[in-house]
């Protein structure tokens, strides 16, 4: 082994759409490489999502990418063995490199999506044996210390908000859904004075239907008292610091979800859509662990949250009074936000949770 690298890793990511699943690998592939002193081999089937997230991501030292195309065929040649093999989102490896892994006795690891739910906690840590008798282990993020945990750069720090204004600062980065037109309507009925900017191309898409009630000013778009912008991506590197530029924010998926509870800001969570509803369940196994009261401002989060993410469709009015709600109890809300903060901030990180989990592993 090249003596430089405390380990060497395989880290396997398929993209399955959008940025979550290599916004989830790549930031983990720095953090396992900047704070442990690993050598990462990324096997990445669609660079070019990687290009947005990490435009120089060529330049960042002791990452090396390579292709590979799930169950089918990876790119091993010149690579060094591994000690370390982790399966992004369960996706599954091609034989050559199954053959190499039990080969070396590398630890194999699935780290799973992330999630609230108690079947998450218990099974963290938990090893699925193969038919051959090698062993996988699960590794589950999570909010709490009995979890995986969740990844934070050792360099976190919280971000300066630098904008000064009058009117809230709200970011949108969601999916695409007709309750974006129905919100900003409500905002707009309210007489509220909103800068909105919307980010990835979902939402914008999702505001084409208010058509000629938007008159166009310059780059914004102006909604009775709202003022409505499309904004650039940013590379992940500069996502905290956009966070911080907002008062609220409407995140989405996995890794944008995490950033918003480091950031300490009130958030909505646009959760990643499955079949069956199936993501309901995730949604409120998270919003049951952090609003703990039935305080009316939690009421009325938890009911536009439960709009915003498919449950059911609220009466206008019902829609309208929850806005207020959040509006008139906002210092309670981001006060709220800033203890969930601070709650995960006072845990160890997930690379920190792996190192000790491979260390005993090793002693074994
Ligand atoms: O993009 P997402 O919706 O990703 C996903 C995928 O759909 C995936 O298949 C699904 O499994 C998962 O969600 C749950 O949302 P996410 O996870 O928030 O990823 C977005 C990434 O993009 C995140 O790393 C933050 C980053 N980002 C930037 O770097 N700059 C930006 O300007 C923005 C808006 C996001």
């Amino acid at each position: 082994m090249n003596k430089k690298f405390n380990k060497i890793c395989w880290l396997f990511c398929n993209v399955i759409d959008n940025f979550g699943d290599i916004g989830v690998a790549w930031r983990l592939a720095r953090e396992l490489r900047t704070r442990l002193n690993w050598q990462i081999y990324l096997f990445l089937d669609d660079w070019g999502s990687l290009r947005c997230l990490a435009p120089d991501y060529a330049n960042e030292s002791g990452i090396i990418l390579k292709n590979w195309q799930e169950n089918e065929f990876a790119d091993v040649e010149n690579v060094c063995a591994p000690h370390v093999v982790i399966e992004m989102f369960a996706c599954r490896l091609p034989e050559n490199v199954l053959v190499i892994l039990k080969k070396n006795q590398a630890i194999w690891l699935n780290w799973e999506y992330l999630s609230a739910e108690n079947w998450a906690v218990r099974t963290h840590g938990m090893q699925s044996l193969q038919a051959d008798g090698y062993a996988k282990y699960f590794w589950q993020m999570g909010f709490v210390p009995e979890s995986g945990g969740l990844i934070r750069e050792m360099t976190f720090r919280q971000p300066e908000n630098l904008i000064e204004s009058n009117a809230l600062r709200v970011l949108l980065f969601g999916y695409q859904s007709e309750i974006w037109v129905e919100t900003l309507r409500a905002w707009q009925a309210l007489g509220w004075r909103v800068d909105v900017d919307c980010v990835g191309w979902q939402v914008g898409q999702s505001l084409h239907e208010l058509g000629d009630l938007l008159a166009e000013n310059g780059k914004q778009y102006i909604l009775g008292s709202l003022k409505i912008r499309q904004i650039d991506f940013v590379p992940q590197q500069n996502f905290d610091d956009l966070l911080a530029q907002y008062d609220w924010l409407f995140v989405r998926g996995e890794d944008s979800f995490v950033r918003a509870q480091f950031s300490g800001k009130p958030f909505f969570w646009h959760i990643y859509p499955q079949n069956e509803l199936a993501h309901l369940d995730k949604l409120a196994a998270f919003w049951d662990g952090v609003w703990r009261d039935d305080a009316t401002w939690q009421v009325a989060h938890c009911a536009l949250s439960g709009e915003l993410n498919g449950a059911f469709r609220l009466p206008e009015n019902e829609r309208m009074a929850h806005w207020q709600t959040l509006w008139d109890c906002r210092a309670d809300w981001a006060s709220g936000a800033r203890d969930w903060q601070m709650f995960l901030l006072s845990q160890s990180d997930a690379v920190t949770r792996l190192a000790n989990w491979c260390d005993l592993y090793n002693t074994k």
